[in-house]
């Protein structure tokens, strides 16, 4: 299949190997940017200093796409065409000296860059700013250059620009100076005393407005922290700021990290393809995770701002001062971020929660991508387009590997080998290896069997079976492992799993454990580690057959089968002193309840076991816990249940589900229901601390049940509350009830109001579309389509797509997978439109096709059928084709 990249160059299909790695043969010693800056047409200067980084001469390729060349010098002296060659990509110099200068000169259009990558302008033409994104390969959309990781370069940057246009000019590192030019120009000049790799550059120009404070780090540097936004939004960064401050004390306090520069930037932009960029001195957000405030951010959404300045920020240390050596390695930065954002954000709220919160996030979006045609290992050992591996595996397993070799060398260890792993490789690209060395190292720990867990895809299997000897006084474990075929994976190798557990009598005490063997119990908690395919251990003086609690905490990313008895997990569920393990109880009886709904039975034990225990917990005045028995009154996402099932039909899931929902408000009964929503209404203030929040997590959750089995009565407090919410978590809330049990004229009044109220506030806005999107029925696809026509809508604003269509063919699913199709026909021709504007957006909603091959036979017929004829699209991008062709294989 011909592919065209983002330029519109045809490219063949090349798939770039860890194996094949090798060093650059040259090195640039530092690099000085010129950008005379404009929207249609930005000029580009670059000055390279080159040294050879290898003994015999080697022609130099810098890589670089879409540049209009003006002029190259090597040494001063100007190169007529025949000194050089350009390929479709690449510009070649042979025969240079050892050390030289190479100047060049390009022209770039970033007005007429919808692919949002290299540099953009983001908004109007009239209003709007200019900046660039880098990663993972943009920068060679900027200059010609060495754009890989493992390349680290000191920069100099210069910006010109109109000072009444561009009147902030800013660039990474720290300024050092700025001045006035002919014509009403001005320039600023920056300086990076940290070498980096070209993906860590970026720069910004425009009208913005600043929300400035001073911070000292711990080892006492002054450095001040600029949040910049466009005008109407800038009063929606205070939350930002004291997040990214929280999240600088905790990085020194954790991890003994301290900031580097005189000035740290944060820049907020509506238009953006991820969730934000760590560049050095000068991160990048997606408004969506830096603009909060309670007139319109849910409490989740204040929570995933902190998250993500947490991580942007830490990946100034785990990203940039070390670095990747090349993109294989990228979860040697993302899982090992992601693990330390996880962290921060327990430490700042309840740790329990944010297990569930990451463990439930890990089996809706990881699992069915380990499970489905597009599954890779956390290092990849190939690729096509690198920018496909941004995926829920690199970065949410991967945080799930870190979590585990942290967990097996202690918490001490572990800080000390991260200490000598920042020291060892600072100012460096490293690798994976590289860090499990350092940590193994400061802990006299071998570590190298969990590589394995980086090369091997596919989420493994653990099966536990237990039986107890009355007789000996025994508890025999018997503990397996097995992971199914992955493509291009057909063998799969044995891994280290640790396994956490503890042993409830049945009047809820944890027993004391002593493996055979062993002088003496070792507490009442212990890890297991399985190295084998299978193992047996054997605990004493078990006096009579307890209840297993295993894998507590959620110690291996695996898929834990372990039949029990719903009286067991029912326990576990009322009593289990780790939350996460008492959740997952009641997730485990809510998945067999699900398994014996869909297949029709009419009374089942797990169903009655879940809902008698959260009943029972329902009625305790005192559970004090109120997010956590929402998160406990909630069956398993429909993606999880769906992997229950093979084959299987969305519309026969989800019933299933609801019926599981319906039972359960039953059980609740509506009178309990509405007293506990009435007292929760009772007393909300719209305070924003961690009980206020927990209740109002606990009320929406009531409030969807109470409207299942008393929808006039909940419809009727739902309608007041949205006309009362204080804030958007509790509006929100109210209106999802209304769109999904409200009558016609209900839901056009409020989504009205909601939008008479929030129309110009583009990230509300989104969430206007999102919960539209989002309400299944015969009719959801006319609601769609109606979305896709409204004034608001446009293919160019990512945000704006993944509200739509992300939402529609990820969280509706049996309105994408409508049986006559016409969901995979409505995503295709979308599809199709967005490639040719924003390749990388249009690929990564493609990935909602994942898991089509599991479907019944009719569906899956139809998906195929439109996935190929997506793959027959003549000139798609090397993105999509990507995506595409990898899940039809
Ligand atoms: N490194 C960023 C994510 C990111 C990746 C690619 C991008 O453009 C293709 C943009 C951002 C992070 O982990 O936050
Ligand atoms: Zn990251």
């Amino acid at each position: 299949m011909l592919q065209r990249d983002a330029d519109g160059t045809p490219t063949p299909d090349l798939k770039i190997r860890l194996s094949d790695y090798q060093p650059s043969a040259w090195r640039i010693a530092s690099v000085e940017l010129v950008f005379d800056l404009d929207i249609a047409s930005t000029e580009v200067y670059a000055r390279l200093e080159l040294e050879s980084a290898s003994a015999t001469p080697t022609p130099l390729r810098l890589d670089g796409e879409g540049l209009e060349l003006i002029e190259l010098r090597l040494n001063g002296k100007r190169l007529g065409p025949l000194g050089y060659r350009v390929e479709a990509h690449a510009l070649e110099l042979s025969d240079l000296p050892a050390s030289c200068a190479l100047e060049s000169r390009v022209r770039i259009r970033p007005q007429a860059n919808t692919a949002l990558e290299g540099l953009y302008l983001s908004g109007s033409a009239e209003r709007g700013f200019l900046l660039t994104q880098c990663e993972a390969q943009g920068f060679r959309h900027i200059t010609w250059f060495l754009d890989r990781p493992d390349v680290l370069t000191r920069y100099s940057v210069e910006l010109r620009a109109d000072a009444a246009r561009f009147p902030v000019l800013l660039a990474g590192g720290n300024a050092v100076g700025s001045g006035m030019l002919a014509e009403g120009r001005h320039w600023a000049r920056f300086e990076d005393p940290h070498p980096k790799p070209s993906y860590l550059f970026a720069l910004v120009a425009g009208r913005l407005e600043c929300l400035s404070q001073p911070y000292i780090t711990a080892d006492g540097r002054a450095v001040t922290l600029n949040l910049w936004a466009e005008a109407d939004a800038i009063g929606q960064c205070h939350y930002a700021l004291g997040a990214l401050q929280r999240a600088m004390r905790w990085d020194e306090r954790s991890y003994g990290r301290n900031y580097d520069l005189d000035v740290f930037h944060v820049v907020a932009t509506h238009d953006f393809n991820m969730g934000a960029m760590e560049n050095k001195g000068l991160n990048i957000f997606n408004a969506k995770y830096l603009l909060a405030d309670a007139d319109t951010t849910t409490d989740e959404g204040f929570r995933a701002v902190e998250g993500v300045i947490g991580h942007e920020y830490f990946h100034n240390w785990s990203g940039n001062r070390v670095t990747c050596r090349d993109w294989f390695q990228l979860s040697l930065k993302e899982g090992f971020t992601v693990f330390r954002d996880q962290s921060f954000s327990a430490d700042m709220h309840s740790q329990a929660l944010k297990r569930i919160e990451d463990v439930a996030t890990l089996r809706r979006m990881q699992f069915p991508e380990d499970a489905g045609p597009l599954a890779h290992p956390v290092r990849p050992a190939e690729y096509a387009e690198i920018n496909n591996f941004y995926t829920a595996t690199v970065y949410e397993k991967g945080a799930e590997l870190i979590r585990m070799l942290a967990a097996r060398v202690g918490p001490q260890a572990f800080r000390r080998g991260t200490d000598l792993y920042f020291a060892r490789h600072d100012g460096s690209a490293a690798t994976v290896e590289d860090l499990l060395a350092a940590l193994g190292e400061a802990a006299a720990v071998d570590l190298t069997p969990y590589l394995a867990w980086y090369a091997q895809a596919g989420t493994p299997r653990l099966s536990a079976r237990c039986h107890h000897e009355p007789a000996t006084r025994r508890y025999v474990l018997r503990l397996a492992q097995h992971t199914a075929p992955t493509p291009g994976q057909a063998v799969k190798h044995t891994l280290p799993i640790p396994v956490k557990l503890a042993l409830f009598a049945r009047d809820g005490r944890m027993l004391p454990l002593r493996l055979a063997g062993e002088a003496d119990a070792v507490g009442v908690e212990r890890v297991l580690e399985l190295t084998d395919a299978a193992a047996e251990f054997v605990f004493e003086d078990i006096d009579e057959a307890p209840i297993p609690s295993l894998l507590r905490g959620f110690s291996a990313p695996v898929i834990l089968e372990c039949a029990m008895p719903p009286g067991d997990l029912a326990l576990l569920l009322q009593h289990d002193a780790d939350g996460f393990n008492r959740w997952e109880a009641g997730q485990h009886l809510a998945s067999d309840a699900f398994r014996a709904a869909h297949a029709g039975a009419a009374q089942y034990a797990a169903l009655a076991a879940w809902t008698g225990a959260l009943g029972a917990l329902f009625a305790q005045t005192d559970f004090s816990d109120a997010a956590l028995l929402a998160e406990l009154l909630a069956p398993p996402a429909i993606s999880e249940l769906e992997a229950l099932v093979e084959p299987h039909d969305p519309d026969a899931v989800d019933a299933a589900r609801r019926r599981l929902e319906q039972a359960l408000a039953q059980a609740l009964g509506a009178s309990a229901l509405a007293a506990r929503y009435t007292a929760l209404h009772a007393a909300e203030q719209g305070a924003h601390d961690a009980p206020a929040q927990a209740r109002r997590r606990l009320k929406r959750r009531v409030l969807e049940l109470w409207a299942l089995v008393d929808a006039p009565a909940a419809l009727a407090a739902a309608e007041a509350q949205f006309a009362q919410a204080a804030g958007m978590s509790e509006r929100l809330a109210a209106l999802r009830v209304l769109l999904r049990h409200g009558d016609a004229g209900m839901r056009h009044g409020t989504l009205t109001a909601f939008r008479a109220r929030h129309g110009q506030q583009p990230l509300v806005m989104d969430t206007w579309f999102a919960v539209q999107a989002e309400v299944a029925g015969v009719d959801a696809l006319d609601t769609v389509r109606a979305l896709l026509a409204d004034a608001a809508f446009t293919l160019r604003n990512p945000n704006r797509v993944r509200a739509v269509l992300g939402t529609f063919a990820r969280q509706n699913r049996t309105a994408f997978h409508r049986a006559d199709g016409a969901g995979y026909a409505l995503l295709v021709a979308q599809l199709q439109a967005l490639d040719q504007l924003n390749p990388q957006t249009a690929a990564a909603l493609a990935q909602a096709f994942n898991g089509w091959a599991r479907l019944e036979p009719k569906r899956r017929a139809l998906a195929e059928s439109h996935l190929r004829a997506l793959a027959a699209t003549p000139g798609l991008s090397r993105n999509l084709a990507d995506i595409v062709q990898r899940s039809l294989a």
